[in-house]
This record gives C-alpha cells, sequence and structure tokens, in this order.
C-alpha cells in the first residue's frame, strides 16, 4: 500500500493518481484538519485517512511514501521509515516515469516562474502542445489527466527534487543558487545538492555562467551557457549598432530596449530562456516574439502606478535575499530606492542587502519577524524606519516620497508572520497604492 502524506495540492493529485491506476493507498497530514479533506472525501468516500499525526507503524509498513514537498522528510517517523528500508517517491518522480512528452525542467533559488512561463509561452508560439506546471502551481499529476500534450515545463523546488530519482529531463537547468529555506536544510550544501538532481539523466543541461552553483556536479553529455557578460561565446549580451542586444554566439538576436520585462535579471531570464528553448528544439522566431511582448508576472517587479513622479513597485515574491538585491539593483538604476522589506527570513542571513542599499537605497521601512534582523544590517548604510503594517509601511514610504525615487516592495522574506501568502501580500500592497493621494 502507497502512503500520501501531506493533504495539500500535491496530496490531493497524488491520491486522484493512485486511485486511476487502482493502486491501494492511505492519506496522511499531521494537521487535525487538512486543507482538501472535505475535497479528497468527496471525491473518494472510502478512502483510508490518518489526520492529526503520522502513523509511524502504518508508514514503516508502506510499500511506498509519496511524500509532499512541504512535508519535511527529518520528521521523526519518516526517518524510522527511511531507516527501514521504505521507498521514498513523489509527484514529480511519478510523473517524469509517466510522460512521454519532451521535458524542460526549471530549478534556481530566483526566477523559475517567469522563465517556465517564457518557455512555456515560447512552445506554444512555436505551435506545440505545451504543458506547464509543478511549483509554479499545477500539480503535476493533475496535467496527466488533462488535454494531451507533447511539450512539458516544469518548474521544480528543491523541496520537490528531494524525492526524485533519475528524472531523465531532455533539458534542465539550475538558474541561479542563492540562500533559501535554511529553516529546512542542515547547510547549504545540502539545499545545493537537492537542486542538483535536476541533472540528472538529463539530455541537455543549461548553465549559468555568472553562477558556480549552476554546474552540474556530474557530467551531462550536452551544455550551453547564458549569462550577461558582453561578447561571450553561446548567450550573452553584444553592443550593436549603439544599442545592447540579446546575442547567440555574438551574432545579434534582439534589442534589450524591445522587451518588456525590466531589469538586468530579466535580461538574464530571457537569455536563459532562449537557451533552453534552443535546446528543446525551437526556433527563433516565435521565442523572440514572445520575448518582444511578455509583461512579466504579477508581483514579480510589477509597476504598479506612479504618484507625482515616484514609481511604485510591488515584488511581493521577493520572498529570499538574492531575490530582492536583484530586484533592488535592477530598479535602482531608475532612481533612489526606498525599500519595504520583512516578514519570516526563514533563517537567511540578510548581509548581502548592505552594499546594494548603500549603492541604490535612499531609506528602508521595515516590518514583520525580522524586521530587527534586516536593521542589523542596513542601518548602517540607510535611514530605517518601522511599520506595524504593510499599509503603515505604504503610508510612511509616501510622507517620505520625492519625484525621482522608486518605492519598492521587496520584502527578502516570506510572507506568513502577517499574510495567507506572497500574492496577498502584494494585493494588500496595490490596494494600499491605489488608495494614495
Ligand atoms: N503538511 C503536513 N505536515 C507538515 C507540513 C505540511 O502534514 O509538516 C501538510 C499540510 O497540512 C498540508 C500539506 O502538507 O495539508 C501541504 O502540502 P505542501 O506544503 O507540500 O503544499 P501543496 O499544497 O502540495 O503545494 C506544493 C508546493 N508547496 C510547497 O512546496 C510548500 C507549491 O509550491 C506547489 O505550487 C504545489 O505543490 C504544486 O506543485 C508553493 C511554494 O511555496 C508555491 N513552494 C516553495 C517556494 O516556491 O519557495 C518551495
Ligand atoms: P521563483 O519562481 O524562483 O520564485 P520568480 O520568477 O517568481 O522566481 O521571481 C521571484 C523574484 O526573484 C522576483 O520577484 C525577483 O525579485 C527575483 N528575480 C527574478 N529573476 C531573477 C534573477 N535572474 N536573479 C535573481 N533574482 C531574480
Amino acid at each position: 500500500m502507497h502512503v500520501v502524506v501531506g493533504l495539500g495540492k500535491t496530496g490531493l493529485s497524488c491520491a486522484r493518481w493512485l486511485q486511476r491506476n487502482n493502486l491501494p493507498f492511505v492519506v496522511m497530514d499531521t494537521r487535525a484538519e487538512p486543507p482538501n479533506a472535505s475535497e479528497l472525501l468527496k471525491e473518494m468516500p472510502s478512502v483510508e485517512t490518518r489526520f492529526g499525526s503520522l502513523d509511524a507503524e502504518m508508514l514503516c509498513s508502506a510499500r511506498a511514501i509519496v511524500l509532499s514537498p512541504g512535508v519535511d522528510p527529518r520528521m521523526p517517523a519518516l526517518v524510522q521509515a527511511r531507516r527501514q528500508g521504505v521507498r521514498f517517491t513523489g509527484d514529480i518522480d511519478i510523473f517524469a516515469r509517466e510522460s512521454k512528452a519532451e521535458l524542460v525542467a526549471i530549478t534556481g533559488s530566483n526566477a523559475k516562474s517567469t522563465v517556465t512561463t517564457l518557455v512555456g509561452e515560447m512552445a506554444r508560439e512555436a505551435g506545440r502542445k505545451t504543458v506547464v506546471g509543478g511549483n509554479i502551481g499545477t500539480p503535476v499529476l493533475d496535467l496527466l489527466n488533462g488535454e494531451s500534450f507533447d511539450f512539458c515545463v516544469l518548474e521544480l523546488s528543491s523541496f520537490q527534487l528531494e524525492t526524485t530519482t533519475g528524472l531523465g529531463a531532455n533539458v534542465a537547468t539550475i538558474l541561479n543558487i542563492c540562500e533559501d529555506h535554511m529553516d529546512r536544510y542542515d547547510s547549504m550544501d545540502d539545499y545545493a545538492a537537492a537542486k542538483q538532481r535536476i541533472y540528472q539523466n538529463c539530455g541537455h543541461a543549461v548553465i549559468n555562467r555568472d553562477d558556480p552553483g549552476s554546474v552540474p556536479v556530474a557530467s551531462t553529455s550536452r551544455s550551453t551557457r547564458f549569462g550577461l557578460g558582453l561578447d561571450q561565446a553561446e548567450y550573452g549580451l553584444v553592443n550593436h549598432e549603439g544599442e545592447l542586444c540579446l546575442a547567440k554566439d555574438r551574432q545579434p538576436l534582439l534589442a534589450v530596449a524591445q522587451m518588456k520585462l525590466a531589469g538586468m535579471h530579466n535580461v538574464a531570464n530571457a537569455l536563459a530562456a532562449l537557451a533552453l528553448g534552443e535546446a528543446a528544439g525551437l526556433a527563433f522566431e516565435p521565442m523572440l516574439s514572445v520575448l518582444r511582448s511578455f509583461k512579466g508576472l504579477e508581483h514579480r517587479c510589477q509597476w504598479v502606478r506612479d504618484i507625482d513622479g515616484t514609481s511604485w513597485y510591488n515584488d511581493s515574491k521577493g520572498t529570499n535575499v538574492g531575490a530582492s538585491v536583484a530586484a533592488i539593483s535592477g530598479l535602482g538604476a531608475k532612481g533612489p530606492v526606498i525599500l519595504l522589506a520583512g516578514g519570516v527570513g526563514k533563517g537567511a542571513d540578510f548581509a548581502a542587502l548592505g552594499p546594494v542599499m548603500k549603492q541604490h537605497g535612499k531609506l528602508a521601512i521595515l516590518f514583520g519577524e525580522d524586521a530587527e534582523r534586516i536593521a542589523l544590517v542596513l542601518r548602517p548604510v540607510v535611514d530605517i524606519l518601522r511599520a506595524a503594517s504593510l499599509e503603515e509601511a505604504v503610508s510612511k514610504a509616501a510622507s517620505n516620497a520625492s519625484p525621482g525615487d522608486v518605492v519598492l516592495l521587496s520584502p527578502a522574506c516570506a510572507s506568513f508572520d502577517m499574510f495567507r501568502n506572497y500574492e496577498h501580500r502584494g494585493e494588500v500592497f496595490m490596494q494600499a497604492v491605489g488608495e494614495l493621494h
């Protein structure tokens, strides 16, 4: 019998898949009332469940444990089952064995959703029957139950990769690595090792030339590199007729100014998407057409409005230090930055915010659980204010803003101390900014 552990989106889709395949299973969740319990019981009234705690005895006798990404495998009952030789799997592992489609797999500490969406749009524009799923939101096993497809782009988190053995993607990449989820890993090495699993049996690796953490530790048959350097082999940048252009082998492909996405981090993301798309056999014209029109995803350096010469941006998806550093330097080119940051730091070191705020920052307005830890880093380089709520932070930003400034919500933290999720945080911010006069 299989045991599905965790009844969020992933657990529910795993239960559906097991039922479709007539495999016996039990669903467990440490919460007494897990989020999808009523949905599960409605769809499968006779399903066996164990809610409230993990049943160690049952786990130890399982044929396999299908673990949800949000469940920490270091929990004692899971450690015990592993010691007794029980096989661990996850939805991505099952999907990789079942799906026959061309697979492009994307991980990284940041930029996953942006690059995944770009490659998905590029494949659609090139006429491929495409699906996009994984950490970006749609559980992968639900994809197997929908329309037929021959091209699949998956965003994978380190949590999902932990239970994935022999992914065998046609094309795979680690876009970048910086500190994240340090509450879930014992060290950066453990986190990086989980990410490396994306390259298992992959046909073609796409490597970020500017980030050593992107390089596969095991050899791969083929690889392509991308990076922001000028005049590089493979994917990079060139100056052509006075314009900065995306380039392949020093040949210009598209002027950066023709892209709607803002910030140099998004230029790197565009190069990554081109390298992935080309490795997966997509033609350049449809890929470039997507880069000309794609405006970016919500909550990622999203322009909200201009008020009296000050530009307001929502980067609520900046949930780790590396993301906020990229957002501050990307938007800092437009003007002095008033940064709104704080929340749950997930054990991260905030030191890297210091230099970039020294260069671009005018003021930092801090809120949430880890506000004081961020203040310790920023106090020597920039003025600091504290706010009890995001609405108060917005109002303090408005009182301190001058024409030419950029007000940026890029919290460098998770949101769950004050909000349901990063989308909720971004919406509260946009609402408050929308109400300013
Ligand atoms: N649960 C337990 N015990 C625990 C923790 C959780 O029983 O100790 C249970 C919860 O009660 C809940 C279920 O597990 O019932 C939640 O499962 P989950 O946390 O694995 O979340 P899902 O709803 O299955 O969503 C997951 C991803 N969530 C996480 O990895 C935390 C979603 O990524 C993903 O979109 C979805 O699968 C579909 O693939 C979200 C995320 O925050 C966006 N990802 C992290 C990130 O991007 O930084 C990695
Ligand atoms: P993910 O899915 O990995 O969280 P997103 O595409 O949603 O990635 O972007 C999340 C945040 O990461 C953005 O809001 C931005 O602050 C930052 N970011 C985007 N691209 C990059 C990049 N190439 N390098 C570093 N940070 C980035």
